[in-house]
């Protein structure tokens, strides 16, 4: 058991009232888990509101019940968002971008494309110094976007310290187009942009993919053994005839090695559980089906180096519902990490 991060008279049973992540109150020093806010989104292709990701989790993280039936006590190690309003810098950057990239634009204007390049550059590097200092600090790390995009630095971050690692990707879209629209780091590219810059990060296995283009097809097919696709209509074929999910999630858990980044665009669930999300398509993973695959990656003996969860995006009207799906996910991600350390 570890040892307590919280103070003497902390109860996890009642209603929270600090204001920190899941209602805990320990600072970011204090906590295991340090959880990085990324509020960009630049380049948007659909729906917009990624960036009020991090603000919307925050606050539904307080509705989330801390005891856990199958992780047991992940917040007694202190889990702690660094604060908002120092990743101030990264939403100006992407509201710059936004006006840049943003409809009633022309995105084949090169000097639009390269001032884009350079604002997705500045938040990779403000977000791989964030990973990387809380890394260095001995924390485990996750990364709240924000779009996809995000996920690069916090990649790189952990791939430069976990050398030899794969990446666990949901997600209903390959994201592996090559320079979404003319723009290098969108949320569209991020693992094309893992494959080919993060030599350290030894394979990706996919799950949820259902909505591609036939190029990118063709590039997940010739990277090989680096890209392991388990499509969405494949997975679900098989559990129409009968296989169990629990079989399927060991096949897919199995060609990872040791250590494993995890890599969550909420577009992989069904999109009932989210629906805000920028690019929202019919299908995806069930609840209960993302819970059995982190327990058949906590089951493997594979060690949950880190990861992040992208394109939570509130909606009016939606009564906090896509954010609480995302802070339940965010919680589910972070005990069963905590429970994958050996
Ligand atoms: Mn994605």
């Amino acid at each position: 058991m570890s040892q307590s991060a919280l103070p003497s008279d902390f109860d996890p049973g009642a209603a929270a009232d600090s204001g920190g992540i899941f209602g805990l109150p320990t600072t970011p020093e204090e906590s295991r888990v340090v959880v990085v806010p990324v509020p960009f989104e630049a380049t948007v292709s659909y729906g917009d509101g990624t960036a009020n990701g991090p603000a919307a989790v925050l606050a539904a993280s307080r509705q989330v019940d801390l005891f856990d039936r199958r992780t047991g006590r992940p917040y007694e190690g202190g889990i702690a968002m660094l604060d908002l309003a120092d990743a101030q810098c990264v939403r100006d950057w992407s509201d710059a971008a936004r006006a840049s990239a943003g409809p009633g634009t022309d995105p084949a204007l090169p000097e639009r494309r390269a001032r884009v390049d350079e604002l997705c550059e500045r938040m990779n590097d403000w977000t791989l110094a964030r990973v990387a200092e809380n890394l260095d600090g001995g924390k485990l790390v996750f990364t709240l976007g924000g779009d996809h995009s995000v996920a690069f630095g916090a990649v790189a971050a952990h791939a430069a310290r976990h050398p030899g690692m794969g990446v666990l990707h949901v997600d209903a879209h390959h994201d592996l187009r090559p320079a979404y629209e003319g723009f290098l780091w969108s949320h569209a590219s991020v693992i094309g942009n893992v494959l080919e810059r993060l030599p350290q990060v030894a394979c990706v296995a996919q799950i949820g993919i259902r909505d591609f283009s036939e190029e990118e097809a063709l590039r997940a097919a010739d990277a090989g053994d680096r890209v392991r696709v388990h499509y969405d209509a494949d997975v679900k074929a098989r559990q129409c005839d009968g296989e169990p999910f629990a079989r399927i999630a060991d096949e897919i858990v199995d060609v990872l090695p040791s250590d494993v980044y995890l890599t969550f665009d909420v577009d992989g669930l069904d999109p009932t559980l989210c629906p805000g999300t920028g690019t929202p398509v019919p299908g995806g993973l069930a609840w209960h089906e993302v819970l059995a695959l982190l327990r058949a990656l906590v089951r493997s003996g594979r060690r949950i180096v880190g990861g992040d969860l992208v394109e939570v995006a509130p909606q009016d009207g939606d009564r906090g519902w896509n954010a609480n799906v995302g802070a339940r996910l965010l919680y589910a991600m972070i005990g069963s990490a905590l429970r994958s350390q050996h």
